[in-house]
C-alpha cells in the first residue's frame, strides 16, 4: 500500500515553488535535494512530501536567519536601510524603532530621503508615534549632510542606535547608488565602521525582480542585512531561496502588515513551514 513520490508529484512541487516566487533554477535544485532526502524509498502519504519539502527549505534558508543583534559597542549602532522606492524602507524603520525603543535603546531617525518633502513628513509622523526625535533638513537637502549631522547629534545625545533612511527613486540607478556611496563615505569620516548595518528592504510581491535589485545593491555598497516587507500582502517570499544561496545576506527581518508590530524576526522553520504550508493537496498515487 505505498505510495510513491512520483513524477506527477514532482510536479505539483515544482509548480508550488514556482507559484512561491521560487525561481526554476532553485525550484529544480529544491526538488533534487527532496528526493535525495527521499533515498529513492516511498513516500507514504502527501504529509510525508510536505514535511521533507519543509525540512529542505528549511536547511536552504536557516544559514541566513541570523538576526541583527546591535552590540555593546559601536554606538550610535548606525543601521542604513536602503531599497527602490516603494518597497518599505520608511515603514520598516517605524517599526525597527519602535522595537528597539522597546528593548530599551535610545533611538534616533535621520530623514536621508530629502527626495521628497512627503517621504521627510512621513518619517516625522513615525518619530512622533515612537517618541524618538528625527533629524531633518529641507526637502533637496545633501542626503550625505542630513545624515552626518544625524550621525553627530546621535553621538552627542547619547543615542544607542541611529536609523537613516534614504531615498528610493532618483533620476536613474547610478546616481541613487553614488548617492548612497556618498551616504556611507561621509559616515565614515565619523566612524570608519559605520554603517554598522546596511539594510536592504525588499517588496515580496515583487518576485523575482528582487533578486536583481539586492544583486545592484549590495555590488554598490554592499548589504549586511535583508528585510522582506509585505508577506501580508499576497508576496510569498520564496525569492529569499534563491538570495539565500547567491546573495549570502542575512535575513534579519520580515514585514507583515503596515502598524508598528508588524515586523517579526526571521525564522527559517517558521518561514519554510509557511512556504510548504500553502502546498495544494497533492494527488498521492498508490503503487
Ligand atoms: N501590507 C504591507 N504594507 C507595507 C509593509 N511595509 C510597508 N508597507 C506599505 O508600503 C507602502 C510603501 O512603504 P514606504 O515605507 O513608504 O516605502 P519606502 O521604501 O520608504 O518608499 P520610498 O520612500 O518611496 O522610497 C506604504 O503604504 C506602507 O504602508 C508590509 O510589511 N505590509
Ligand atoms: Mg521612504
Amino acid at each position: 500500500m505505498g505510495r510513491t513520490f512520483d513524477g506527477q508529484t514532482v510536479d505539483e512541487l515544482e509548480a508550488h515553488l514556482l507559484g512561491a516566487d521560487v525561481s526554476q533554477t532553485t525550484a529544480t535544485d529544491i526538488i533534487r535535494r527532496v528526493q535525495r532526502l527521499t533515498g529513492g524509498r516511498n513516500v507514504a502519504t502527501i504529509d510525508d512530501a510536505r514535511q521533507l519539502l519543509r525540512e529542505v527549505l528549511t536547511e536552504v534558508l536557516q544559514p541566513r536567519a541570523e538576526p541583527l543583534v546591535i552590540p555593546a559597542s559601536p554606538r550610535p549602532f548606525v543601521i542604513l536601510m536602503v531599497g527602490v522606492n516603494g518597497s518599505g524602507k520608511t515603514t520598516t524603520i517605524g517599526k525597527l524603532a519602535r522595537r528597539l525603543k522597546d528593548d530599551g535603546l535610545k533611538v534616533m531617525l535621520a530623514a536621508g530621503d530629502t527626495f521628497r518633502a512627503a517621504a521627510i513628513e512621513q518619517l516625522q509622523v513615525w518619530g512622533e508615534r515612537n517618541e524618538v526625535p528625527v533629524i531633518a533638513q529641507q526637502a533637496g537637502a545633501d542626503p550625505a549632510a542630513v545624515v552626518f549631522d544625524a550621525f553627530a547629534a546621535a553621538r552627542a545625545r547619547g543615542c544607542d542606535v541611529l536609523l537613516a533612511d534614504t531615498a528610493g527613486r532618483l533620476q536613474n540607478k547610478a546616481h541613487l547608488m553614488q548617492e548612497l556611496q556618498k551616504v556611507v563615505r561621509v559616515l565614515r569620516r565619523l566612524d570608519p565602521t559605520a554603517p554598522h548595518e546596511t539594510m536592504i528592504v525588499l517588496d515580496a510581491s515583487l518576485g523575482q525582480n528582487a533578486v536583481a535589485q539586492a544583486k545592484q545593491f549590495h555590488e554598490a555598497i554592499g548589504l549586511t542585512g535583508i528585510t522582506m516587507t509585505k508577506l501580508d500582502a499576497g508576496g510569498k517570499g520564496g525569492v529569499l531561496l534563491t538570495l539565500a544561496g547567491e546573495l549570502k545576506v542575512p535575513v534579519r527581518f520580515i514585514g507583515i502588515g503596515e502598524q508598528a508590530a508588524d515586523l517579526d524576526v526571521f525564522d527559517a522553520g517558521e518561514f519554510a513551514a509557511a512556504l510548504t504550508g500553502t502546498l495544494p493537496k497533492l494527488p498521492t498515487h498508490r503503487t
